[in-house]
């Protein structure tokens, strides 16, 4: 069994709605538990500015799914919920990263973990540390070291549950 870390992220079709979906289809994948969703957080766009604003969250999963079957797994489901991605760096129905697993470093044609750019991404390490605060990154990075760039953060909570 593995730990794997999950972003969940989307600004359009129903933000919310898209993630509790997505939470409800990696609950269903094979050998796969979830053990903890953070808070669903809405975030300005990194990006283009003309675009809604996000709701982002991180999950927490157990799995025997291999990275690369997880991540086969996770483009399913964004395609079953009908993922649109207007433009780069732009707006999406929704998204599904693999921030982290185990421990592992990972550079592949399809896979790059932990996620390129997490460490700068405060829509993902504030969920992450709400569910994870002991957690140690490859390299001996502290989750809750990287969590003090964004003290200062604005995100809001959305609510989670229809
Ligand atoms: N911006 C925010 N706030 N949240 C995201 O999940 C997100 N995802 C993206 C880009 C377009 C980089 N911007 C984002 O892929």
């Amino acid at each position: 069994m593995s730990v794997a870390y999950i972003a969940l992220g989307s600004n359009l079709n129903q933000p919310v709605e898209q993630l509790n979906s997505a939470v409800e289809a990696i609950i269903n994948l094979p050998t796969t538990q979830v053990l903890a969703v953070s808070s669903f957080y809405r975030s300005k766009p990194l990006g283009p500015q003309d675009q809604p604003d996000y709701v982002n969250a991180v999950a927490k999963i157990e799995t025997e799914l291999t990275p690369l079957t997880l991540l086969d797994a996770l483009q399913q489901i964004e395609h079953e919920q009908g993922r649109i991605r207007l433009r780069h760096w732009g707006e999406r129905t929704l998204d599904l990263d693999i921030l982290l697993y185990d421990q592992l470093v990972i550079h592949s044609e399809r896979l790059t973990i932990p996620h390129y750019d997490m460490h700068n991404r405060e829509f993902v390490i504030i969920p992450l540390y709400e569910i994870s605060p002991e957690l140690t990154l490859p390299f001996g990075i502290k989750i809750s070291e990287v969590k003090n760039k964004f003290k200062n953060h604005k995100m809001e909570l959305a609510i989670k549950n229809k």
